[in-house]
């Protein structure tokens, strides 16, 4: 027997405190609509700029504890992450409908990234360089930004979080987070775990609101100079404004924003293993990974061999319940389905649908013996014969739709492969090594898989995008310690006199007209 939903009343926290609200939204499970897991107040734009202020307080105080400590901190959160991780799972799957298995792992994520971190509270090095002139010291040292505020998608409702949270916090500053309205539970868990471990009130404040209330709280607070990185995780759209807004400020945006990630199938490929990867970056988590496969660009030679295998892999998937053994389970919320549902009407006449039904799973459509009744399920669909210049083709269809079309040579892949402008992850199944460093070079994405998945990321490699996924920042590993730090040079003269750049520099002369005999 199922248990009896639970309706948490959550609300945004600012300081250690309960903070005021202005409207409600009710974030319900999206396999069962009717279900509300949580009620969540939503604050204004006011008091997201309000976090912003106490932030800016609060990280004084924090930047002042010695690294190794913070460290300590978060090493105290990978443990209650790991202790809590089943709840937290639990949570994820009952307000997103990610299948648990998946949401078990993306609790690992934060487990990792914490693991990752912990250690570089004792590094988060700095370097002793030579001077050009005796008696002087020349020095680095990493400097927390001041506050972060961070803005993310409810897809990855705590690991994506976690890849800002964490580096942002262990390099000494404060953050004032902002997660998907449609995961507030989940975000509010985590901000819960992140609190217990000690963070003192007000380094780590969690706001609840809308697009626009966020967008105007974050313009006020970066009028008041209360924010000095912007972290946003989303679309591309929303991605631009937000990078147009800080860049207003003279900052840059650490932007982690949609991809259209092609596969490339050789003729050398292993057809079975390229069959089990694109099912699984394109319809895993419903599609609706940022890293979700978009297009297969495969070889005419072996195109109908692997669309029949692919085709017949999709339509034996199982799509249902998450917390039952399933390739995916619903759409994330309403909003989700609705865009899905658009995307579906740019099949044409000209596309070949090979996977069976399309659009939602109800009785009359069922799938096997699933009828995805009061859940927003949808039935995986393959279109061929997508052409360049289709919007198929060239946006990005957050859901389980993925397009195939052809190619001749693997110059031709990998101009299909960058022409949407995208540039997050891509994939190419070859045996052969020369195909697979001539596609990394040519390939515009950040990420490429070599007869892997374009998804699946693993927490400590460089983790973004460029051109319409992003602008060039990168998240994980010591690489985003360069969005949430900045540089500071010192010089140390202790020669007692003013020694000057490049003035007041020996000079040694060298022989240049010598010649070997
Ligand atoms: C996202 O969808 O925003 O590489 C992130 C992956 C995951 C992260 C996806 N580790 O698919």
């Amino acid at each position: 027997m199922r248990r009896a939903p639970v309706t948490r009343q959550i609300v945004s926290v600012v300081g250690g405190k309960d903070a005021a609200s202005a409207s409600t939204y009710q974030s319900t499970n999206p396999a069962r609509t009717r279900e509300v897991v949580a009620s969540v107040g939503m604050a204004d734009a006011d008091t997201f700029a309000a976090a912003c202020r106490t932030a800016k307080e609060a990280q004084r105080e924090w930047a002042k504890v010695p690294a190794p400590v913070r460290g300590r901190v978060i090493a105290s959160i990978g443990r209650l992450v790991e202790a809590n991780a089943e709840s937290l799972a639990r949570l994820v799957t009952e307000e997103i409908g990610k299948p648990y298995a998946e949401a078990l792992g993306e609790v690992r994520e934060i487990v990792d990234t914490c693991d990752f971190f912990l250690g570089e509270g004792r590094r988060l090095y700095g370097q002793t360089v030579p001077s050009e002139m005796p008696d002087k010291n020349l020095f680095t040292f990493r400097n927390p930004v001041g506050v972060a505020a961070v803005i993310t998608a409810g897809n990855f409702p705590v690991a994506v979080p976690s890849w800002y949270l964490v580096p942002a916090l262990l390099c000494g500053n404060a953050v004032v987070w902002k997660p998907a309205e449609y995961a507030a539970a989940s975000g509010h868990a985590l901000y819960r775990l992140f609190a217990a471990a000690g963070l003192p009130d007000g380094v780590l404040n969690v706001v609840f609101a809308d697009g626009a209330e966020t967008f105007r709280g974050l313009e006020r607070a970066l009028e008041e100079g209360t924010v000095h990185k912007v972290g946003f995780t989303g679309s591309s759209e929303v991605g631009r404004k937000v990078g147009e807004l800080a860049g207003r400020h003279l900052q840059s945006a650490c932007l982690e924003l949609g991809g259209k990630n092609p596969m490339v199938i050789m003729p050398d490929a292993d057809l079975e293993l390229a069959v089990e990867g694109a099912l699984f970056s394109g319809f895993g988590t419903a599609g609706q990974r940022c890293t979700s496969l978009g297009t297969v660009i495969v070889h005419e030679s072996v195109h109908d061999e692997f669309l029949r295998r692919f085709a017949e892999a999709v339509r034996a998937a199982r799509i249902g319940e998450p917390d039952q053994d399933v390739l995916a389970g619903p759409l994330l919320d309403q909003k989700f389905a609705d865009r899905y549902e658009e995307y579906l009407t740019w099949i044409q006449p000209h596309h070949r649908v090979v996977s069976g039904p399309t659009g939602r799973v109800t009785e009359d459509s069922p799938r096997q013996d699933f009828t995805g009744e009061g859940g927003l399920y949808y039935h995986p669909v393959v279109v061929d014969g997508v052409r360049p210049d289709d919007r198929l083709f060239l946006e990005e269809t957050f859901g389980p739709i993925v397009g195939v079309t052809t190619f001749r040579t693997l110059d031709e892949a990998i101009e299909l492969a960058n022409l949407p402008g995208y540039g997050l992850s891509s994939s190419i199944y070859t045996t052969d090594a020369r195909n697979a460093f001539r596609f990394r070079e040519g390939v515009s994405a950040g990420m490429v898989s070599v007869n892997n998945s374009t998804s699946g990321a693993e927490a400590h490699l460089p983790f973004g995008g460029n051109g319409k996924s992003g602008n060039g920042s990168r998240q994980s590993g010591m690489w985003v310690l360069d969005q949430f730090t900045r540089w500071q040079a010192m010089n140390w003269d202790h020669s007692g006199r003013l020694q000057k750049a490049q003035m007041d520099v020996a000079d040694i002369t060298p022989d240049l007209d010598f010649r070997l005999p």
